[in-house]
């Protein structure tokens, strides 16, 4: 690897979910000691490095992304010596290691917390926002991302606490130094046992409008975009992590958050003593409405195509980011982006195509090297998260049958992504000995992991050459990236381009064959790689991708 490139951005990234990847004591929970007996599994992929959902103590109110204790594992998952055994695993094969910090807020069962409810001069009292109501009414019309008011009201001291998500979330205050102060420590006990980076959840909305204005909009993600995200103090808290911590670490940070768009990426970014990439939600977020989440509407590939033409144009001059279609905040990326029927295979090995020979480091969610599908449930009451069993208490209170909500829980809730790993065609998909905490996808005896090792044509076996092959052809990772257009909206193709080399990716982006003129490929172009032979007569079957030298 040339010295000057930094390994995260060469680095295929493979995200775990714990709680859904590998149980290996049979409580039905997937744990660290999973993760390592499936080091190798991880390994053979070909990935560079690993992300792990939040591993904390945790009382699981938000899938562990309310943290009772920073600096403790989650018991379900294993204790510090399993952690330190999995770090050790991960580095003895060449592999880093990303954990999931949660900046924005703890949970209410934190000591912090804990103590800052108890009066309005508690020492940690400030360590969150505190605001007297309107009379019965709270401080401001703020909506929580997860259904009611942001703002909680809470007897001891008669005041309200603020929460963007669940009001077992509250919000952290980095006004506070002293805050900020314990957050450095904490980052920093995890990074001098040699954690390479960390993925910085919401990091868009640590920085707050400390007057509480009013929204002004009852579109959800508007909102977002106008009071939660990008504070007045953002970029000043941001800096100030990466000189006190992460610089001395030589630590890796990719932020996450809504609310991030092409304008204001650069101020994220390493060129303001930012951080090394964002992900951001432009096509994630298409499909949803002024509602959100569970107010789908519908998509074009044109607009598809177009977010990932605007960010490469933000990011092209000094800026890096990262590719993803799916995680454990969404729908499983073949039965979205995909078709998971008819052309399973063929779409599922498109889009892995697509993650990975676009400009910025790829971000694969477990499952997806198997083609993961969506997981239906029949019933609300199989729902798992927060979020969608919020979600259905307020349609409900207006009104909306349980089929109809279901439909839209289905389409775009987070439980799709979350059902366990199907390792194989054993019970439970092989995840657990016991009873899973969460439903297995019943698809799980045709599609797994042991059933795709022994096939030449899964998804998983043309994963691995496809991670080979970027590998061979680094301007897949660092090439400039060019539009290359045709007029059929189907066709989605694009050029990275380096002094000593150039290729250009075709993709039949739907149901149909399509017949391109001849002409329109160039006539140097040799076919290199694709998800099935190169297209005979100039005739692209459904969901056929092709990679050529030019
Ligand atoms: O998924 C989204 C849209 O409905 C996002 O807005 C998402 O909620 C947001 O990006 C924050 O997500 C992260 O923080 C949440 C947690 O529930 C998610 O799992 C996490 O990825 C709160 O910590
Ligand atoms: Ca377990």
């Amino acid at each position: 690897m040339t010295p000057s490139i930094p390994w995260w951005k060469r680095a295929v990234v493979y995200q775990i979910y714990p709680r859904s990847f590998y149980d290996s004591n049979g409580d039905g929970i997937g744990d660290l000691n999973g993760i390592i007996e499936k080091i190798d599994y991880i390994h053979s992929l070909g990935v560079d490095a690993l992300w792990l959902n939040p591993i904390f103590r945790s009382p699981y109110d938000d899938g562990g992304y309310d943290i009772s204790d920073y600096m403790a594992i989650h018991e379900e998952f294993g204790t510090m010596e399993d952690f330190d055994r999995l770090l050790a695993a991960v580095h003895s094969r060449g592999l880093k290691l990303i954990i999931d910090v949660v900046l924005n807020h703890s949970s209410d069962e934190h000591a912090w917390f804990i103590e800052s409810r108890k009066s309005k001069d508690n020492p940690y009292r400030d360590y969150y926002f505190w605001r007297k109501g309107h009379g019965t009414q709270p401080p401001n019309n703020w909506p929580s991302f997860f259904g009611g008011s942001a703002w909680q009201y809470d007897n001891a001291t008669g005041e309200y606490y603020l929460h963007l998500f669940s009001k077992k979330q509250p919000d952290l205050n980095w006004e506070h130094p002293p805050l900020r102060a314990a957050l450095a420590a904490m980052m920093e006990f995890w990074l001098a046992k040699g954690v390479d980076g960390l993925r910085l959840d919401v990091i868009s909305a640590i920085s707050k409008q400390t007057n509480f204005p009013n929204t002004d909009t009852t579109d959800f993600n508007e909102t977002i975009r106008k009071y939660y995200a990008n504070g007045p103090r953002l970029k000043e808290f941001i800096s100030e992590m990466r000189h006190r911590v992460w610089d001395k670490y030589n630590c890796m940070t990719v932020g996450e958050g809504p609310g991030i768009t092409p304008a204001n990426a650069p101020d994220y970014l390493d060129q303001n003593h930012g951080l090394n990439m964002i992900f951001h939600f432009g096509h994630m977020f298409m499909d949803q409405g002024p509602g959100g989440r569970f107010d789908p509407i519908p998509w074009t590939l044109q607009d598809f195509k177009q977010v990932f033409v605007t960010w490469n144009e933000a990011l092209k001059q000094n800026g890096w980011g990262s590719v993803f279609l799916g995680n454990h905040d969404f729908a499983r990326m073949v039965s979205r982006w995909g078709n998971d029927r008819e052309h399973w295979r063929a779409s599922a090995t498109l889009l892995l195509t697509l993650m990975l020979t676009q400009r910025g480091t790829p971000f694969v969610y477990a499952g997806d090297e198997i083609g993961m599908k969506n997981l239906t449930l029949g019933a609300i009451e199989e729902s798992k998260d927060i979020e969608t069993l919020n979600g259905w208490r307020e349609a409900r209170a207006r009104g909306v049958a349980e089929a109809d909500f279901l439909k839209v829980a289905n389409y775009s809730g987070r439980d799709n992504a979350r059902s366990p790993f199907q390792w194989s065609a054993q019970p439970h998909a092989g995840f657990t000995t016991g009873q899973p905490w969460m439903g297995v996808n019943p698809n799980y005896p045709k599609l797994n992991a042991a059933q795709q090792e022994a096939d030449t044509e899964s998804v998983l076996q043309y994963f691995r050459k496809l991670i080979r092959f970027r590998k061979a052809y680094p301007v897949l990772a660092d090439g400039e990236y060019l539009p290359f257009t045709h007029e059929k909206e189907q066709i989605f193709a694009y050029v990275r381009q380096a002094p000593e080399e150039k290729l250009l990716v075709v993709m039949n982006f739907s149901n149909q064959p399509l017949t391109l003129e001849a002409s329109w490929l160039p006539a140097t172009a040799v076919w290199l790689f694709g998800n099935e032979s190169a297209p005979q007569q100039s005739t692209w079957q459904p969901w056929q991708v092709g990679i050529y030298k030019l």
